[in-house]
């Protein structure tokens, strides 16, 4: 009796424990592994799923046993008989749990302290947020981009920073986040391992704006990354051309505007609304947006912040760069 009692739950726990699997394994939850860092996070990520999947098929297995076998008959009006502790059993489901937990935390503890470990000879990139827009700035040679550009397999050290409020920085396929905070410098490191195009994304709602605030991480081969670096366009000293700034200070993200290859939506398309514009009107529309407010668009959800976060120059040279161009190519 007390055998059958046995298989029976065992049964039921394996069946559980099919369903269980079956949904882990077979539904992909995890966005494709594309550094060595993320491969550490999965690891984790797996031990402990496994850990509470077999400790889940086990309690359930239990638990619709005991509901079917020992369920009151509708005429039963007797109080259970009273049962006492079993000293044993109790020492087992403390004992092992305990271990469980452990050997969890030991396993985060450990891949924790590697993942935070910066090789020596990483490369560094200080990486700037702003409502709503990152830039990129590169330690090996003099560049500032809109989105983030790496070589496969080599190390890179983020060193991040916010000019305005709370931002973070994310590409779920690196697995690493890591907040960008007003008045101090944060890090993360990066390895990655996967030639490709990933989404960056703002993951700290941060305003109006936030929904908008991506770029992407671009994975080189080493021939293509060294491409890259000797391709730096004419003129683009740091990024203070007109058509740099428009990207890397956000406006791509907002604004259409042919000129600069972007299609967003969130604002006015400039090329309609700036044929033909000033200078004059041009500034103060980028300084004070709020000021005039273009027909049918909210007020604040430009940023109010491009008179501290553009130096004079990057601003002269937008604002030079939106007269010329805008309503112009075709
Ligand atoms: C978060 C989205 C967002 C970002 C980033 C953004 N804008 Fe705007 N912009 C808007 C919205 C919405 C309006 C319309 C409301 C207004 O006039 O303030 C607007 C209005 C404008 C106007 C006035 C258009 C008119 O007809 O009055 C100009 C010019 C402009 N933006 C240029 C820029 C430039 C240049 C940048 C980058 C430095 C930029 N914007 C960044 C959303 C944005
Ligand atoms: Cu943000």
């Amino acid at each position: 009796m007390r055998r059958r009692a046995v298989i029976q739950m065992v049964l039921i726990g394996l069946v559980a424990g099919a369903i269980t699997f079956a949904f882990a394994y077979f539904i992909p939850w995890l966005p494709d592994a594309a550094s060595t860092q993320a491969n550490d996070v999965d690891r984790v990520f797996w031990f402990v799923a496994i850990i509470c999947a077999v400790v889940f098929a086990m309690v359930a297995g239990v638990a619709i046993y005991e509901g079917w076998k020992f369920r009151a008959a509708p005429d039963d009006m007797d109080d259970g008989s009273p049962i006492h502790g079993h000293t044993g059993l109790e020492i087992v489901w403390t004992a092992i749990p305990t271990i469980l937990v452990i050997a969890m935390s030991v396993f985060s503890a450990v891949v924790l302290a590697e993942i935070t470990d910066t090789p020596a000879g990483s490369k560094r990139i200080e990486v700037t947020a702003q409502q709503f827009a990152w830039s990129f700035k590169y330690s090996d040679h003099d560049r500032t981009t809109g989105e983030l550009v790496l070589e496969v397999n080599k190390p890179v050290e983020l060193l991040i920073e916010s000019k305005d409020v709370i931002h973070s920085f994310w590409v779920p396929e690196f697995r690493m986040k890591q907040d960008a905070v007003p008045g101090i410098t944060t890090t993360l490191t990066i390895t990655p391992t996967k030639v490709g195009t990933y989404d960056l994304i703002c993951t700290e709602l941060c305003g109006l704006g936030h929904s908008v605030m991506r770029s992407q991480a671009r994975v080189l081969s080493s021939a293509d990354y060294a491409k890259w670096v000797q391709s730096k366009p004419a003129g683009a000293a740091g990024g203070t051309d007109g058509k740099s700034v428009f990207a890397s200070a956000g406006c791509a993200s907002c604004h259409t505007l042919k000129a600069a290859g972007s299609t967003a939506e969130v604002g006015p398309d400039l090329d309609k609304v700036l044929a033909g514009k000033d200078e004059d009107f041009i500034r103060q529309s980028i300084l004070d947006p709020n000021a005039e407010i273009a027909k049918g668009y909210q007020p604040n959800v430009m940023p109010s912040t491009f008179s501290d976060s553009l130096s004079k120059e990057q601003l002269d040279n937008l604002v030079t760069f939106l007269r010329d161009s805008a309503g112009t190519a075709r």
